[in-house]
């Protein structure tokens, strides 16, 4: 981490010891006003701080002037040890607890003396904090279901939190000397949703010094401690305790290690299966005639002493093998092996297959952009159209759209896509799936709109049952073109409805409904194995961003990843279609 974001990190966590202790407000919005500039800036703090520029820095004052300077020259500082050391070190971890903010773990431990985790657990199992001011059964269930989530996930950590980190370090190896080239493996190559730990494998030419290398390594600045370095390996932990590891093989043998390193395990015990079918063997050095490998001299940390049938690409190790080109999204040791084998693999969909976005959201509901800033933001996409689909009317804090509001709103799309060249603006609602599967508009309001997303927002903690049904309901509603989001769950932090998705995909199958993967972090919702039930029964599917900004049209990368885990072809998204056929999709069942 850099310096100015360690620091941020730091005022944060003095923030939250203020308002755990209740000390006035302002000093924790002081000093969380700070730790935001901090994130953001580009000033170089030793020279602020050398130069004394750092006193006309935005937000800083006499108190945070010192802390800075301190950290800056030092590493640290005794005022913010002082200032955490006066409470209880378990206190602050509980802050990763979802719904659980620092104003109320102050108080669980002012009035229930609670400190810890483990003691926060068997407060909330015993029923001792109930009846605290301001905290109601339906906050205490929530936290309950936030600590189930955290010991759930164990600590993996979301894919776009360790996506750029890893880019980062990649970039690093790639320039050490001697290294040809570098590549993330492991889950995150796979585009797991969550990541337990980061592996890289480089391949190095003849010149490289293993040690040297590994040493570089453990020496970046993101590293926060060494777990272990050797002449072909290294392991360290990076920002809040992020496992890194580093294999470092001969270049000849990158494309094995690659292979191997990716996995998943269940694909490489089924790869190596069908290896011992064909009488050889595959490890991270190669793929070896078993033959051959058998009598070879091995050394730990080099290569088997016999030349390999395929080692220096992935492309190679599968072709000696019979098989096509696996990619690592399909790596699951599902029936992607016999698809390769039988060279049957799907053509996985891919970012510029996309030839619209579906559900975005503009300045009329929750939004960043105008209509006119959306449909220029998605015509440099390249998008033949854009649908714009506002909140409804029940999404009150996201400032959904009553049934005027939203006529309006349709005229000012239409208008704007008449005058905008290059693109079509579709008409549109994210329109909430209310508790019972009713919608928020009434079928006459619907039937003014271009196209309707259906989404579930509130009350997602419903029995199966109820949830399914409530789905299916709203599925049934002829206007609907799209189930958006249909689950409500977001990673590592809500559980979402718990939906018979089969009852839920033979019903989008029979009324040709389309079922969103919505590529906003964190709800890849549908999840992977779900679009992929979707797709075994033939329902189309939806890759949309729900853009809320500009930017936030780019992010697609996420839900096409999501598409490709379940093996998703260009030709089962609506976003594929040309504008006619999208057109013809959702009038089919008007
Ligand atoms: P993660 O880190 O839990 O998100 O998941 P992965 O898949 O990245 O697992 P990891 O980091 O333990 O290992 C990376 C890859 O290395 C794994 O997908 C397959 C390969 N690998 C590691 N250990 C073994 C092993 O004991 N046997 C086999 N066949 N492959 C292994
Ligand atoms: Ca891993
Ligand atoms: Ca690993
Ligand atoms: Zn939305």
């Amino acid at each position: 981490m850099s310096l100015a974001s360690d620091l941020a990190a730091l005022f944060h966590t003095a923030a939250a010891v203020f308002e755990i202790k209740g000390e006035p407000v302002f000093k924790a919005i002081a000093f969380s006003k700070i730790a935001r500039i901090l994130e953001d800036t580009t000033v170089d703090l030793r020279r602020a701080v050398e130069d004394g520029s750092i006193a006309k820095m935005e937000g800083v004052g006499k108190s945070s002037r010192k802390i800075i300077e301190d950290f800056v020259r030092t590493g640290r500082s005794p005022d913010m040890d002082e200032l955490i050391a006066s409470i209880p070190g378990g206190l602050l971890p509980l802050r990763n607890i979802p719904s659980l903010g620092p104003k109320t773990i102050g108080l669980f431990w002012k009035e229930r003396g609670i400190t810890s985790m483990g003691e926060l657990v068997a407060a909330l199992d015993a029923g001792k904090l109930d009846g605290l001011k301001g905290i109601g059964p339906k906050k205490l269930q929530s936290i309950k279901e936030g600590i189930a989530m955290i010991e759930q996930a164990g600590g993996r950590r979301g894919l776009v939190d360790v996506l750029p980190i890893a880019l980062r370090l990649v970039e690093q190896v790639r320039a050490l000397p001697g290294v040809k080239q570098a590549e993330y493996a492991g889950s995150l190559r796979r585009w797991q949703e969550t990541i337990g730990d980061v592996d890289i494998v480089a391949g190095v030419d003849n010149s490289a010094k293993g040690e040297a290398l590994t040493k570089a390594f453990t020496e970046f600045s993101i590293v926060e401690k060494v777990l272990g370095q050797g002449d072909t390996k290294a392991s360290v932990l990076v920002e809040s305790g992020l496992q890194v590891d580093l294999r470092i093989v001969p270049n000849d043998h990158f494309g094995a290690a690659l292979q191997y390193f990716t996995g998943s395990k269940e694909h490489n015990v089924k790869l190596r299966g069908l290896c011992l079918d064909q009488e050889m063997t595959l490890n991270e050095w190669g793929l070896y005639k078993l033959s051959e490998y058998d009598k070879a001299k091995k050394v730990t940390g080099k290569p088997p002493a016999v030349p390999a049938v395929a080692s220096k690409t992935e492309t190679d190790v599968y072709k000696a093998l019979g098989l096509q080109f696996i990619p690592p999204e399909l790596r699951q040791g599902k029936d992607e092996i016999e698809l390769a084998a039988n060279k049957k693999l799907p053509k996985l969909i891919e970012v510029k297959d996309l030839r619209g976005d579906l559900h975005t959201h503009t300045t009329a509901s929750d939004g960043t952009a105008s209509i006119e800033e959306m449909a220029e933001a998605a015509k440099a996409l390249g998008y033949e159209f854009l649908a714009i689909t506002d909140h409804s009317k029940s999404q009150v804090i996201a400032n959904g759209l009553s049934k005027e509001r939203l006529l309006k709103h349709v005229a000012a799309i239409r208008k704007a896509s008449d005058k905008i060249k290059g693109i079509t603006l579709l008409a549109g609602s994210e329109v909430d799936i209310l508790v019972d599967g009713r919608l928020d508009f009434e079928d006459e309001v619907l039937a003014e709109l271009d196209i309707v997303v259906a989404s579930p927002h509130a009350s997602l903690k419903q029995d199966e049952k109820t949830a399914t049904d409530r789905i299916l309901r709203a599925i049934d509603n002829r206007y609907v073109t799209l189930i958006g989001h249909p689950t409500g769950r977001l990673i590592n932090k809500r559980a979402g409805l718990p939906l018979d998705i089969n009852a839920v995909i033979a019903r989008a199958k029979q009324n040709g409904v389309a079922l969103e993967i919505n590529s906003g972090w964190p709800r890849l919702d549908l999840r992977d194995s779900h679009a992929r039930a979707a797709l075994a029964e033939g329902v189309m599917l939806s890759i949309n961003t729900d853009a809320h900004s500009i930017d936030g049209l780019g992010e697609r990368y996420l839900g096409i990843g999501v598409a490709r885990r379940a093996g998703a072809e260009a030709k089962s998204v609506i976003n594929c279609m040309s504008l006619s056929e999208l057109r013809a999709f959702i009038a089919k069942r008007r």
